[in-house]
């Protein structure tokens, strides 16, 4: 690992430009003179529509066009979104109704995009919008988490989507009927509203031939393919571009019927068009989070050994299927269902459920935060029941021989779980909580300690692309096929370009998110960006380094095959040349070869990595007002190797608000009729600077034997630990009041109800 072994917290060159105000975010970039686009949307959760009547809008100032779903098919557009679909238990296929880009003869969320009107201005486009006539005949909303209700959709009886499930359940109920003991608990996982700093927003330019549709994304290349389609244009006539991104978290992954919309009308004006989500449109539209209630029983032997573990989940998929609503709860869920544990029988069934509400897709982590909250949170009550010290639970019954392979079918290659944990205990100074709980308590304050040990599977495409271009003014482009969503990736890719090649940093040009200059690409997502980019990366330059040596080789008058490369400059024996790699593209050029200035690459990760790590909080509830304030938290990664320890750090500090703020403060209302009524920022709690503490943060590393960096992914890792974590110590602050379940988020009215004896229910 020598040659990784330059990993140093280089700052971030991007943030000069994001500081002073020169990102270019979509909405600052769109085309001079691009006409406004505002959607009609859904002021009800559920309706058959009996009128929808446009001309008066098509005929009110300033407006260009106004589409519906009618339009869009009479152009001959496939208005069906894209959306994953599984299979069931049983074998037959989920249901999988039709998601139209704008409303087709029903209307089954609020903020269901309903027409588009493109317009000069803004409010011209708002004050046109008001005059379309949209009636309906409302039919009960279906809100609740649960079959039942108002049908959504003819395809899903009882409102179900699926009933999918996965493991060995007649091995998992042997083991249940032979436990000395089972442990059973019902866990809750809050809906989350994403809230990215910048909202979804694109713009679309048609030039008669191609059509160009710029928005702020996770990846470039699934919406060019969904687009070409849905349009009916060759891919050469599609160009997607990702701009600066301020934040996707999975939300921004998806394509959504807006672009398609606006796409289309550029196509038919001939004119840019631009669309920007306001706050609360997002709120009503962009995919939430989580949002789903999984029973989980574990059987123990009576040495405290797990034998068997199940689970059975309830999720909601909102309205529609959207683009990975259906796999999340399911198929990514179960990549860590067991976590760090050897868990010999294992089994999950999964009840997808449509409501009327805005659909549920990606959030931070997608499917694997949740498997690892609802698993850790059992294991904390475990170690209650058991009689056991948390630490000394997870301890017996970690996987300690490698490589190891769950009942879910992952093979976990390295770890050491132990050692992980040894390192956190410290670090968290856990010796010294009681003296700590009890200055808490002559305080008035409860106080508890949680931990959470987790892992994640890095998902997403295992392969991604690269292209290296010497350039004329003597410097390189890299074009990556991730995406940054801001993250650092300008930086740290250019800067791993510049350690294996000596190319100075400051003569790198860094490309992103351009359908027309880079092959292909898989974006942002899943933890998987700086493994597959890197390793894609490596691959070109070791491409170049061989060729550029026979270049070489032959300048030199050596043979070929004496010619070294030391990541700095090429040498061989017999020759006083001492080249570094600019000097020879430069060489190249001069001697016409230009089949040497270009250099791309594909290439693909054999394996998934395993991050894994420790977190744990320590939580101080105020008995009087019932606020609970997050007052220590301590994070051991193991990443594996690291190129920038600096940018991983923040990647977790990211991570640990998040799902400290999905803990502690973030709740999605819905009432009876499906009205959002959290859809703006005084009614939902966002976290703010002053909720999160101070992180302490380390790593332990065990590389990676995956890829050849020996990376493990850090994206995500820090929202998959904290959900447990806090509710853990705040369950474990409550348990001496004999409060045995608490769910998120640990708002202060509902931990006072519950310090006072009230039901939950009360809020
Ligand atoms: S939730 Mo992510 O972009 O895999």
């Amino acid at each position: 690992m020598e040659k990784f072994g330059k990993s140093q917290s280089f700052k971030r060159s991007e943030d000069v430009r994001f500081l002073t105000g020169h990102g270019r975010y979509v909405d600052d970039i769109a085309p001079d003179g691009a006409l406004h686009a505002i959607l009609l949307r859904s002021p009800v959760a559920h309706a058959t529509i009996t009128t929808l009547d446009v001309s008066e809008a098509r005929e009110a100032p300033g407006v260009h066009l106004v589409l519906t779903v009618d339009d869009l098919l009479a152009a001959g557009m496939d208005v069906r979104m894209d959306g994953a679909v599984l299979t069931n238990r049983d074998g037959s296929k989920a249901a999988d109704p039709e998601r139209p880009m704008l409303a087709r003869g029903k209307l089954r969320h609020v903020g269901e995009p309903v027409a588009l009107v493109v317009a000069e201005t803004i409010d011209q486009a708002r004050d046109a919008a008001e005059l379309i006539e949209l009636d309906y005949d409302e039919l009960p909303a279906h809100v609740e988490l649960a079959p039942g209700g108002e049908t959504i959709h003819p395809e899903a009886p009882d409102n179900r989507a699926f009933d999918w499930g996965m493991g060995d359940e007649a091995a998992t109920a042997a083991a249940f009927e032979a436990a000395a003991r089972t442990v059973r608990l019902e866990v809750g996982d809050n809906r989350v509203i994403v809230n990215a700093m910048e909202g979804r927003g694109c713009y679309a330019e048609w030039d008669g031939a191609r059509i160009h549709v710029a928005f702020n994304g996770q990846g470039v290349w699934d919406m060019k393919s969904e687009l070409a389609h849905a349009m009916g244009l060759d891919e050469g006539a599609v160009r997607i571009t990702n701009p600066d991104v301020g934040g996707g978290f999975g939300m921004k992954a998806a394509s959504y019927p807006e672009y398609f919309c606006v796409a289309q009308a550029a196509r038919v004006l001939g004119r840019p068009v631009r669309w920007m989500s306001e706050r609360t449109e997002g709120m009503l539209s962009d995919h939430a989070g989580r949002d789903l209630v999984t029973m989980a029983e574990l059987a123990f032997d009576a040495d405290n050994r797990i034998t068997g573990y199940r689970i059975h989940t309830i999720c909601n998929l909102g309205a529609y299927n959207s683009g990975f609503g259906q796999p999340i709860q399911t198929q990514l869920f179960s990549k860590v269902l067991t976590g760090t544990y050897d868990i010999p029988a294992a089994c999950m069934r999964v009840e997808g459920i449509y409501t009327n509400t805005t659909q549920v897709d990606a959030y931070r982590g997608a499917g694997r935060p949740e498997a690892i909250y609802v698993l850790e949170r059992v294991m904390d009550r475990a170690a209650r029941e058991l009689g056991l010290d948390p630490s000394e639970l997870r301890r017996i019954n970690f996987i300690k021989d490698f490589p190891y392979t769950t009942p879910t079918g992952e093979t976990y290659d390295v770890g050491d779980f132990p050692r992980v944990l040894d390192h956190a205990i410290a670090d968290a100074d856990v010796a010294g909580f009681a003296a700590r709980r009890a200055e808490s308590e002559a305080q008035g304050k409860l106080r508890g300690l949680g931990l959470c040990f987790y892992i994640e599977s890095i998902l997403g495409d295992p392969a991604e692309d690269v292209k290296v271009a010497f350039t004329e003014d003597g410097g390189a482009t890299i074009y990556v096929g991730t995406q940054s969503n801001g993250q650092g990736h300008e930086t740290v890719f250019a800067k791993f370009l510049s350690d294996q090649t000596g190319i100075p940093f400051e003569k790198i040009g860094f490309v992103q998110g351009d359908s027309d200059l880079i092959a292909r690409g898989g974006g942002t997502g899943g933890s998987r960006s700086v493994t597959t980019q890197a390793n894609v990366t490596l691959a070109c330059v070791n491409q170049m380094v061989e060729g550029f040596s026979t270049f070489l080789a032959e300048e030199m008058s050596v043979d070929a095959g004496a010619v070294a490369f030391d990541d700095e400059r090429f040498r061989a024996e017999g020759s006083n040349l001492t080249p570094t790699m600019l000097e020879v593209a430069d060489m190249a050029r001069a001697k016409g070869r230009e089949d040497l200035l270009t250099w791309a690459a594909r290439d693909r990760i054999e394996a998934r990595s395993y991050p894994n790590g420790a977190h744990f909080a320590e939580v101080e509830i105020d008995r009087e007002t019932g606020v609970a304030e997050v007052v220590k938290y301590t994070v051991v990664d193991d990443f594996g190797n690291l190129i920038n320890p600096m940018l991983a750090e923040g990647q977790v500090h990211g991570g640990v608000a998040q799902g400290l703020g999905q803990a502690l403060c973030e709740r999605v209302v819905f009432d009876e009729d499906g009205q959002l009524l959290s859809a703006t920022f005084m009614d939902y709690a966002m976290p703010r600077a002053d909720d999160v503490p101070f992180i302490r943060f380390d790593v332990e590393p065990v590389p990676s034997t995956g890829n050849p960096m020996g990376m493990k992914g850090c994206g995500e890792a820090g929202t998959v630990g904290a959900l447990a974590a806090v509710s853990n110590a705040v369950q474990d602050a409550l348990w001496p009041l004999g409060v045995k379940q608490v769910d998120m988020p640990f708002t202060p009215m509902r931990l006072w109800n519950l310090m006072q004896g009230a039901p939950m229910a009360a809020e």
